[in-house]
């Protein structure tokens, strides 16, 4: 009798932040997901996460029926990044915690490397023709706060003349209103991004930039994985390296995880396979010049983890969030290729739909912007019907 074969499909998970979440952990599980994937967002960045803490957040998980598939983040403190005085310290605490969530059998650690900011948009409702609500980033929203609101030092140097004039004419036409907004838009934070600024606090935090540049944060991040990645291989963590959103520079910040290139930097000073990938589509997808079907065949071995998500651009640097489906981003082209890596390496990845239209009910509710239930829920089902489909007609 001939053996029946097995075919690895994506774990399906979704973001959850915690018992404050309005989506709850039941509705997470009504979605169809068996794991979610969360952090301890009430330990102060830089602290490390205990073995009690964990497990308290561990068993809640389990006790609603789902499995805690990933960390999505253990934070990186600034001062790793710019190796400012005492950042060994938190390398330390950084290696105690990953130890910690490995003891409580927690296998995958996101984490990002971008300076100052996590993710950033400009607009987090911006209205689709459907009246459903997307997150967006307008590049002359970002002008008009880093040149005329934050009067960056040499901001004007970074943009072309007509980047300029766009930014000038989007200030002179917002109200204070809509400036205060967009000011909380960009640094007040955005959900999981731990940090929020006032408009003083972001320049001095970038001023501590001043002397670093993309040479430097690399060096600054090898060096981290350096020490990180012996003890996540001892312990049996994978950890996965969440690409710049969005996969340029700002602000004057240098960005070191937005191409292929640049990860290639990275796996070849640090070759272990516990130094991994967080396949972000949305993310890498900005950039018209990140291919990422041949992203996927070129790291494969090192993706640890998934977010499914479509950007679709426009010619003055805009982008808006798209549906899951839509876009930019060839979503059948990347599913098939992650399907196929799943075969090759005879696993089920977790995936998770990264963000959703703020849509239906949910438009009613405070939901977290990118986080709200409904529309995850759908970008996941959509997804799934995708994934179900090509396996039956490619793998079966
Ligand atoms: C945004 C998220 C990011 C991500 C971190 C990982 O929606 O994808 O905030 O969690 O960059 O450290």
């Amino acid at each position: 009798m001939s053996e029946v074969k097995k075919i690895y499909s994506m774990t399906q998970t979704m973001r959850w932040f915690g018992p404050s979440d309005s989506v709850r952990l039941c509705d997470i599980r009504q979605a169809g997901c068996s794991g979610v994937v969360t952090a301890l967002h009430h330990i102060p960045n830089g602290a490390a996460w205990t073995v009690s803490e964990i497990q308290l957040r561990k068993q809640m998980i389990e006790e609603a029926g789902l499995e805690w598939n990933v960390v999505e983040s253990v934070p990186v403190h600034e001062s790793i990044k710019t190796h400012a005085a005492g950042f060994e310290a938190y390398i330390e605490n950084y290696k105690l915690s990953i130890s910690n969530l490995a003891s409580c059998g927690i296998k995958v650690v996101t984490y990002n490397f971008m300076p100052v900011l996590d993710w950033t948009r400009t607009n987090l409702s911006f209205e689709l023709a459907t009246g459903a609500k997307a997150l967006k980033f307008e590049k002359a929203a970002l002008v008009a706060f880093d040149v005329f609101m934050l009067q960056r030092p040499g901001a004007t140097g970074d943009y072309t003349a007509e980047e300029l004039e766009r930014g000038k004419k989007s200030y002179h036409e917002m109200n204070e209103a809509q400036k205060l907004l967009l000011q909380r838009n960009i640094i007040a934070g955005l959900p999981g991004s731990e940090e929020s600024f006032t408009l003083t606090q972001f320049q001095e935090t970038l001023n501590t930039y001043d002397d670093i540049d993309a040479n430097q944060l690399s060096g600054n991040l090898i060096s981290f994985l350096k020490e990180v990645t012996p003890v996540a291989e001892a312990v049996g963590i994978k950890l996965a390296i969440h690409p710049d959103d969005p996969p340029y520079p700002l602000f004057g910040l240098p960005r070191v995880v937005s191409t292929s290139d640049m990860l290639q930097r990275l796996f070849s000073a640090v070759p272990s396979l516990a130094n991994g990938l967080c396949f972000c589509t949305g993310s890498f997808g900005v950039r018209e010049d990140n291919d990422l079907i041949e992203m996927l065949k070129a790291f494969g071995d090192r993706i640890h983890f998934i977010h499914l998500r479509s950007t679709k651009r426009n010619e003055d640097g805009d982008f808006y969030e798209d549906n899951h489906l839509e876009g930019d981003v060839d979503m059948y082209g990347v599913v098939k290729e992650l399907l196929s890596i799943q075969q090759r390496r005879k696993i089920s990845l977790p995936m998770r739909p990264d963000h959703g239209h703020q849509m239906l009910d949910d438009l009613n509710k405070n939901t977290n912007p990118g986080y709200s239930g409904i529309g995850r829920l759908k970008g996941l089902a959509e997804l799934r019907g995708l994934e179900f489909g090509i396996i039956n007609a490619n793998f079966v």
